[in-house]
């Protein structure tokens, strides 16, 4: 699990919600390790490395990106997308991108343990059932 620090009284909503819906599955707390990106821009490098380091059978993206009065949002909201499915792409691992975007602090809040649900909670629901879908498929082939 890879959460951001930007924006952290949210993102650690959304870190309490991905364990606690990993708990309720049957994935031990020992079977999580959980590293913090300085913000939601630099998830994707980390969610890369991690995805390449072979030791994970699922990546999650927490963050908060919160619209300000510039466009700076765009950009990290746009990069951070791209790179997580980038990530998952390049790697054949899960990447899940359980990263807010949001016009208001207001709608943030909904959505980290308030009347929206918890999307940390929701990406731990995705990552187990993408790793179980996966194990199903067919193993990919690299074609020359
Ligand atoms: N990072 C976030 O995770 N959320 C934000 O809302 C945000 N805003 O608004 O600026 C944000 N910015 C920091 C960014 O992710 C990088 O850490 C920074 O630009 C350095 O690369």
């Amino acid at each position: 699990m890879i959460a951001a620090r930007f924006n952290q009284n949210i993102v650690g909503q959304l870190v309490h919600g991905a364990l606690d819906g990993f708990t309720r599955h049957g994935v031990s707390r020992d079977a999580v390790d959980l590293v913090w990106a300085p913000g939601s821009f630099e998830i994707s490098l980390l969610a890369k490395r991690l995805a390449e380091s072979g030791e994970y059978e699922a990546i999650i993206c927490l963050g908060a990106v919160i619209r300000g009065e510039t466009d700076h949002y765009d950009y990290v909201a746009g990069e951070a997308a791209r790179g997580v499915a980038q990530a998952a792409v390049a790697t054949g691992v899960p990447v899940i991108f359980g990263i807010l975007t949001c016009d208001t602090v207001e709608q943030a809040i909904n959505r980290a343990g308030g009347k929206a649900g918890n999307k940390g909670f929701d990406a731990a629901m995705t990552a187990i059932e993408m790793v179980n879908l996966l194990k199903q498929l067919p193993a990919g082939k690299k074609l020359d």
